[in-house]
Order: C-alpha cells, then structure tokens, then sequence
C-alpha cells in the first residue's frame, strides 16, 4: 500500500474515532468569540488519546508548555520547559480556526529567544488560519480539516448530509478574511541589549550588554598602538564611550604587569572589558599555554580572547581549560574584513556550529554579518569607519550604519577611525552616536 493511501487510512481512522469519543460534535454552539456555529470540536478528551500526548516521548524531542497566565506564585514563568534561545520550536495544537491562538502562543516563544517558523494542528476549521498564520509567517500543516472530516463522516454516514452542508455554509459564512497586506517575511522582535543580557548564561555576556545598555555603547576600540603610555592615554580619553577596549598585546614595545594593572583600573573606572584580539589558531595543547603563560599571561586580565576555528574544537577545548574557571570568554572568528579571506561558505558555517556546540565559553563571532539567531551570541564586525574604504592592505571598512542595520552587528570594532583622529575622545563619541543611533533604528523598524 502506498504511503498516502496508509496515511490517509490512519486519519479516516482518527477522524471516526473522534466522532465516536465526541471530540466532535454537532448542534447549535455558542463559539469563544459569540459566533453560533452548528459544529463543535472539544478535543479535551484526547488526554486520554496518546497520539498527540506522546509526540515528544515518541520522537525523543523536548517539550515546552507555554501557560495561559503567568502564574502569580514562584517563577513567574509563561513558557515551561529548558530550552536554549535560538532552539526552534514547533507549535502543536488540537484545533485552529483564526490562527490568532497560535500567533500568541508564537509571540511567548520568540519573546523568549526561541524561534518558530512552523505548527501542526490536528483540525483546521478551514476559516482562514492557515492564511493569518502564513502572513504571520508561520507555515500550517493540518493533520485534518473540516471539509475532509465531513467528507469522512459522510462517507460512513455517521452525520445526514443536511447537517455537511449546514456546516459548510457555516464555513464559507465565517471565514476570517485574509488581510489586505501582501504577505510578507515576518521579521522577528528584534531583543533589545539588555532583553539579550538576560538570556545570556555567561557571565562576560551578561555584563557585556548590561554595559552596552548602560553606556548607550556598542563601539569597542582597537588600541593598536606600541607603547603602554599610548595605550593607556587612548582608554583614559576614550572610555566612556566604549563597551569594549581591544589590544594586540604581542605589538606593545615595554609590556609589564604595571601596564596590564593600570589598563584593569581604567577598565573598572570607565566601565569597560578588555578584548585581547590574539586569534588563537593553534593545537589544544599549544594555545593553553600562549593563553596561560609566557610574557602576557592573557587569560589573567583580559574577559575575551578570540579564536580561529581552523585547527577544529581543540582549540576551544584547550583555551576552555584555562579560561572557564576564570570566568572568561571567547570569539570565534567566522568573517574576516580583509579582501580575498578564506572564512567564507562551508567554513562559516563550520565556524557557527562549533560556537553552538561550546556555548559555556564562547559567546559570539569576529564577523561582517549576523551568523546565528541565537539572540545571546554576541556579533562583533571589525573594518569600520566612517569615512574611508580601505587601507591599501587588504583592510576593507564599511560605515557603522552598514555594519549595525545592513550586516546586523551588534558591536562595531573601530581602530584607526579613533586612534589616528587628532582628537579620539571626540571621535570615539561620533562613532559611539552613530553606531548607537542604528541599533536604536533596528528595534524600532
Ligand atoms: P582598523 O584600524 O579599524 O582597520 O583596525 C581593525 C582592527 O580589527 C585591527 O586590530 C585588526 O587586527 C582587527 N581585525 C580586522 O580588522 N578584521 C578582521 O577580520 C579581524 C580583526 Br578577525
């Protein structure tokens, strides 16, 4: 027997069943909404029908339950269940008629940093659902609708066919028009920082978006320059308009600890973290000690270090045995901004699988887009500016506009827009402006 044929058995098989159980009824009913209609489906019953009941034991996936209320008592919580934001999660309900039930329910989910694109549904009333639920973009599979039920209970002649085609009228009568808006890619609520701060596990995450949405700031500075006194003048000047300060330590001339101790009380005092751009890129065993050891001893001061994902988890496993019990955190590197780079297609894409696989340490992408999603995965784009195209090194720069709403950024990386600038402190503030005011034009479009 040919799989359709089985399936379309099964459902004639369920449809009857409901019919014998009075899952569905026929009568004169008053509808939630005060509308009469002549069918009724009470799908109640099927708690004790276990085909829906144990979907998620029987494909070993996990299920949320997602409250009418937040309960008043405890947690407080509308979605129950563990889950990581940027999971997706499909809807199952019993019956949908305007489809308005599986749009809040959509709403709770992706308030929650959870992302849905599809429901299933054991009956569609066939009253124009499905369609709301498209323009929502929310695609609808029906295991059932009403025409096909009537059909069915015809067929067997479980209802006269005076009672089918009061029903169809009913169905034609009070189908919820489909809006007059052209469908259109649902956008997503775009979190704000601190919405994301919240959904962050790591700690370096968390205080990183509570200080962009403290400090109105989501610039971080390139501190590229090759003297300890340089450096800390350029923090001092520009720290209260940053989020993050990023060195290239192994360029500095008269590194010591003084330094590292001075650029620490200046990260405190201005509210600041400290990004040492190092793109570890070597074996587990190797990295661990260039974090650990040496002249720099990285992972005592700096909260984020970054990574290439070329020499595969390794890398990672080896830095997280240094970093995690420091609470540290860490970058991949997915994108580069420099002409003819190699992180690009499969490589990427590797790149952002191997962050959601050690989330406990790394927190977000060096990239020129957004990767992922996941709405506590932190982008940071470097090669911005705000006047400039390249540097004739290979360096490419986009405008911080570009960055934050076209390749939604979450942090612009500057360097050489602020540091070269006669005067950085008023420099980092019109970069600090810009790249704010585009975030804030994000959530609000
Ligand atoms: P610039 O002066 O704004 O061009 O400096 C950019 C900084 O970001 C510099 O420290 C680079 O090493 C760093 N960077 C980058 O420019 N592009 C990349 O893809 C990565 C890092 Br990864």
């Amino acid at each position: 027997m040919r799989q359709a044929d089985k399936m379309s058995d099964r459902v004639e098989k369920l449809m009857l069943d409901l019919f014998d159980i009075e899952a569905v009824k026929f009568g004169d009913f008053t509808l939630k909404s005060g509308i009469q209609s002549p069918i009724y489906f009470d799908l109640r019953v099927i708690v004790s029908y276990p085909v829906i009941m144990l979907m998620s034991a029987h494909h070993d996936v996990p299920m949320l339950i997602r409250r009418k209320e937040a309960k008043d008592y405890g947690t407080k919580k509308m979605i129950e269940g563990k889950f990581e934001p940027g999971s997706s999660c499909l809807i199952v309900e019993d019956v949908v008629t305007s489809g308005s039930s599986v749009k809040e329910t959509a709403e709770s989910l992706e308030s929650v940093g959870l992302v849905v694109t599809d429901a299933v549904v054991l009956l569609d009333r066939e009253q124009g659902g499905k369609q709301k639920l498209k323009e929502a973009g929310i695609a609808l599979q029906s295991i059932c609708g009403t025409s096909q039920l009537l059909r069915i209970l015809r067929k067997h002649e479980k209802i006269p066919e005076s009672v089918a085609e009061q029903v169809r009228d009913f169905v034609r009568n009070n189908t919820f028009p489909p809006s007059q808006e052209p469908p259109v890619k649902k956008s997503r609520k775009i979190l704000s920082y601190r919405e994301r701060g919240d959904l962050c596990q790591h700690p370096v995450a968390k205080q990183l978006f509570g200080i962009m949405e403290s400090k109105k700031s989501n610039l971080a500075v390139s501190a590229d320059l090759c003297t300890t006194a340089q450096i800390l003048k350029l923090a001092d000047e520009v720290g209260p308009h940053i989020c993050m300060l990023k060195t290239h330590v192994d360029i500095i001339n008269d590194f010591s600890a003084e330094f590292v101790q001075s650029l620490t009380e200046l990260a405190n005092r201005h509210e600041f973290l400290i990004f040492e751009d190092r793109k570890f890129a070597d074996i587990g065993s190797t990295v661990q000690h260039q974090y650990r050891d040496g002249l720099f001893q990285i992972a005592d001061w700096a909260h984020l270090i970054n990574a290439h994902s070329l020499p595969g988890a390794g890398v990672l496993e080896g830095l997280k045995q240094v970093g995690l019990g420091k609470q540290r955190a860490c970058l991949l590197i997915a994108e580069m901004s420099s002409q003819g780079n190699l992180a690009t297609g499969e490589y990427t894409k590797a790149t952002v699988k191997m962050a959601e696989e050690h989330q406990d340490f790394v927190v977000g992408f060096i990239s020129q887009s957004q990767l992922s999603d996941n709405p506590a995965f932190i982008h940071m784009t470097p090669g911005v500016q705000l006047s400039g195209s390249g540097d004739g090194l290979g360096q490419q720069y986009v405008s911080p506009w570009d960055a934050v709403v076209t390749r939604r950024a979450d942090v612009i990386i500057v360097g050489r827009g602020v540091y070269k600038d006669p005067d950085p402190a008023t420099a980092a503030r019109s970069y600090q402006t810009a790249a704010f005011q585009a975030y804030q034009h994000r959530l609000t479009n």
